[in-house]
């Protein structure tokens, strides 16, 4: 791929400035022989009621310019230090990576998805003709997204994230099904009343998912369907550098960007006692991500990926506990019904599986004894 090298910064091909525009120390820079082709309102020479502007330097402009036509450098794609496993079966998966809480790279598990043949643009716009999937705070048809996919140079690209996806479109739903390892999922005895479990992801190169944790303490498994992600996870009890939880854990503010994180934070944690657990996840591989780990993820090329969230007894205990939080009408998330819904699990869980929960607070008391 053809690149501007500036400096440090490798910025992609279709980068909107002329190189002269832009200044690598931080500033955007306007020089009576140099043309910015973004439309600031600002323009060389003083004719038509425009000011002639010289030496105009804004930090602002810049950073979000600079972020939006930055390229990943290689050394932020380099660390790759999870685990990967190819054909483990579910009782070595749930004692070496669930039951420890520890990511680890699936492969070879998504080789019976038809989605992995069949979903492509020219598929997907298709099958999902007219029907409207959740783009931020928009809904989008799906040509439309490719087409603003397809132009967006923007720091934070809109990503579809759609919860509905397959009761909106019922044949997408039937196109992949769930890993063998994640097949017990406890927040199914809620029947409808279950919270948003399930999302197709959709994105450009440069979009993704700033630095969060998972709903409800729930775990999670992400499979691409196309094209590649990187990933960057912190276990529960490490705060990553640039994230401000509130003390409640109901908030989490990320103030900048993800190119941005990488930028300004990546960096510090390389001498960090306890480095983050990295890797980039490839078309037909899945990661599995522990309830309560930190994480944040950029496409590193148009991206397709379904992620279910789940409970299993592994984390039931987890998960009814934080239901049950003082805070649970700002804290749980994808139902409307927040403040009951620990109640409502609790009993189902009950119903369906009497003595479980008992059993498994008996066990958990005797392990933290040890
Ligand atoms: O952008 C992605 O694929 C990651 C999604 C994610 O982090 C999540 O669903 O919690």
């Amino acid at each position: 791929m053809e690149e501007e090298e500036e400096g440090e910064f490798s910025l992609k091909s279709s980068a909107s400035s002329n190189t002269h525009g832009v200044q690598p120390l931080g500033n955007l820079f306007f020089s009576t022989s140099s043309v910015n082709s973004r439309n600031t309102g600002l323009r060389n020479g003083s004719y038509g009621g425009c000011f002639k502007v010289r030496d105009f330097f804004s930090d602002y402009l810049f950073q979000s310019w600079l972020c939006a036509n930055l390229e990943m450098k290689p050394e932020w794609l380099e660390r790759d230090n999870i685990v990967r496993k190819k054909g483990m079966s579910v009782e070595e998966f749930v004692l070496n990576f669930e039951e420890l809480n520890k990511p680890v790279l699936l492969e070879g598990c998504l080789d019976n998805w038809d989605a992995l043949e069949k979903w492509d643009r020219e598929y997907l716009v298709k099958v999902c003709d007219d029907v409207r999937f959740a783009v931020g705070p928009v809904e989008m048809k799906l040509e439309d997204y490719f087409r603003y996919s397809d132009l967006v140079r923007e720091e934070r690209p809109l990503y579809l994230f759609d919860p509905k996806f397959a009761e909106k479109v019922p044949k997408l739903g039937m196109e992949y099904e769930v890993p063998m390892y994640f097949q017990e999922d406890l927040f199914s005895v809620l029947g409808n009343e279950r919270p948003d479990y399930r999302w197709v992801i959709i994105g450009p190169a440069g979009s993704g998912s700033s630095f969060h944790i998972d709903p409800n303490s729930t775990s999670a498994w992400n499979a691409i369907i196309k094209g590649s992600k990187k990933w960057v996870l912190f276990p529960p009890d490490v705060v990553p550098p640039g994230v401000h939880p509130s003390p409640d854990g109901s908030e989490v503010a990320c103030p900048v960007s993800i190119i941005e994180w990488f930028m300004n934070f990546y960096g510090a944690t390389k001498n960090w006692k306890k480095r983050p657990i990295e890797c980039i996840c490839k078309a037909g591989e899945v990661i599995f991500v522990p309830n309560g780990w930190w994480h944040l993820v950029i496409n590193l090329e148009e991206s397709i990926a379904i992620t279910q969230n789940y409970v299993s007894r592994r984390n039931l205990l987890n998960v009814l506990d934080f239901l049950k939080r003082p805070n649970a009408s700002t804290l749980v998330s994808g139902t409307r019904d927040r403040v009951n819904l620990h109640d409502k699990f609790r009993s189902a869980i009950e119903s369906s599986f009497p003595g479980d929960i008992d059993r498994l607070e008996k066990s958990s008391r005797g392990k933290k004894r040890l």
